[in-house]
């Protein structure tokens, strides 16, 4: 749809009819959204014509970057030839076929199946679903208590909040569901460093903490542990080395499912294909959604490692559960064009080799930033911690947003950049350049300065 009526026009309809989410409706309403009508590699435009850099990937998921043609005509060919088929009653389309097979050739070994979905969400959704099916196949049907983080995100359906560690999201319905519990993130910076810790101690002080959680509950009710490999919407908290390997060692002493929320993650975010293999452990589940089709269409799902597979299919019985849209043909389609893309171009050695070791460095350089306390990447997640006092530690006091005062100059300036508390973090299309890099990091330089003179001006330095 190309751009048919003026900003205010569209700000206007907008406004009256449109529920965004995550938004308090009233505060935007009196402010107007900002308009993005089109998009081209790292770029996007808006309706007033300013060309932004996208340093965000959309939502975490335009890997390979916009307007990739492979992409359209997989979706057009798809539409013409079988819009819609589903999956439920004993049938099967061609691309859920072959992008089952795909998946299970990029995906670490032990993963040969998955079950579609519409989203991240509902990925995890059907997750909470799989893994008690699991422990009732196996006759230990008490084994219901799934352990989550806090500040983890795994989605916004009932189930996705509930695994979710989002305080603001359990305040609202009655959440966690029954059977949810959480346990502290693996962030060192308000964890470990005020104990004294180094990152590699504390890892292992983290990660025990499920130990902790197990012993509590006792073995024989805990069912899984999720974790998202690197936290994204939480504020790209990178583990310690240490943190995943031990986390893992303790599940296998437990006999407890080890789930890897991959939905940002996966497909090359973080320089491997899947983040369990950038942090060394071996899950049994694996939820995916967004890089799966660089969020051209819908499409989410969990891969299901040989140990619940075997379970799930060898005692036979239904498993009540699916949604229309499990294995839908054109997203299908999508994904299959897109996973071929990636490897076409090479693009995780890309991140691996290239550019995700020349963002580390060029973020290195920003720690001398008056403003910045730490710069952390993963791959290609990048991390600015903004503090009052670096040399102290000290945070901004919470009357002072510093996070949203850097976004707005961000917006104003052409790049986009998330805000989550203090922490400024970027997750760029896998596609992205060193000479863009360069370009994004002059943006964002530019914004940290113009933050850094809002500081001094207002006194907030004091
Ligand atoms: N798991 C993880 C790790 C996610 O990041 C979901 C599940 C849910 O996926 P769907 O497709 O149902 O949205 C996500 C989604 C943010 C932000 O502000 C992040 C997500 C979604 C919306 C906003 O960073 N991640």
């Amino acid at each position: 749809m190309t751009n048919t009526r003026t900003t205010e026009q569209w700000q206007a309809a907008d406004a009256a009819h449109f529920l965004h989410p995550f938004t308090d409706f009233k505060a935007l309403a009196g402010k107007g959204s900002r308009i993005i009508t089109s998009a081209d590699n790292i770029y996007l435009w808006d309706s007033e014509g300013r060309k932004v850099l996208d340093a965000m990937s959309g939502l975490w998921c335009v890997n390979v970057g916009y307007g990739q043609r492979a992409l359209v005509d997989a979706a057009a060919r798809q539409m013409q030839e079988l819009p819609f088929y589903n999956a439920f009653f004993q049938t099967a389309t061609p691309p859920a076929i072959e992008l089952a097979e795909l998946l299970a050739e990029v995906t670490p070994p032990q993963f040969q199946h998955v079950f579609f979905s519409g989203s991240g969400s509902e990925g995890n959704d059907t997750v909470v679903r799989m893994v008690r099916r699991y422990w009732d196949l196996l006759g230990q049907p008490q084994r219901q208590v799934i352990i989550s983080r806090h500040n983890a995100y795994h989605g916004s359906t009932m189930a996705g909040a509930s695994l979710g560690g989002m305080a603001g999201m359990h305040a609202q319905g009655g959440l966690p569901i029954p059977g949810i519990v959480h346990i502290e993130q693996p962030y060192w910076w308000q964890h470990g460093r005020p104990h004294g810790l180094t990152r590699d101690e504390f890892g292992l002080v983290a990660a025990r903490w499920l130990e902790d959680k197990i012993l509590e509950l006792g073995a024989e009710q805990v069912a899984a542990f999720i974790g998202e490999p690197v936290q994204g919407a939480g504020g790209v908290i990178i583990p310690p080395a240490t943190y995943w390997p031990e986390i893992q060692r303790i599940c296998d002493k437990y006999g407890v499912l080890v789930v890897s929320d991959e939905v940002i993650c996966g497909f090359g975010r973080t320089g491997r294909w899947f983040g369990c293999e950038t942090f060394g452990f071996r899950p049994d589940l694996m939820t995916f959604a967004k890089g799966v089709t660089s969020g051209y269409v819908p499409l989410g799902g969990v891969m299901v490692g040989d140990r619940v597979a075997r379970a799930l299919i060898d005692q036979g019985g239904e498993f009540n559960h699916g949604y229309t849209y499990s294995g839908h043909p054109v997203a299908c389609a999508v994904a299959l064009a897109n996973i071929r893309l990636m490897q076409q171009l090479d693009l995780v050695a890309h991140v691996h080799d290239d550019v995700g070791p020349y963002l580390a460095q060029a973020y290195a350089t920003l720690r001398e930033h008056p403003l910045v306390g730490d710069a952390e990447t993963c791959g290609l997640m990048g991390a600015l911690l903004l503090l009052k006092d670096k040399a102290k530690g000290t945070p901004f006091p919470e009357a002072v947003d510093i996070g949203m005062v850097c976004r707005g100059h961000c917006f104003r300036e052409g790049v986009i950049m998330r805000a989550v508390g203090e922490r400024m973090i970027i997750a760029p299309p896998l596609v992205i350049t060193r000479s863009q890099i360069d370009e994004m990091l002059a943006l964002i330089r530019r914004c940290l300065d113009l933050t850094l003179a809002d500081a001094q001006r207002h006194g907030w330095l004091a």
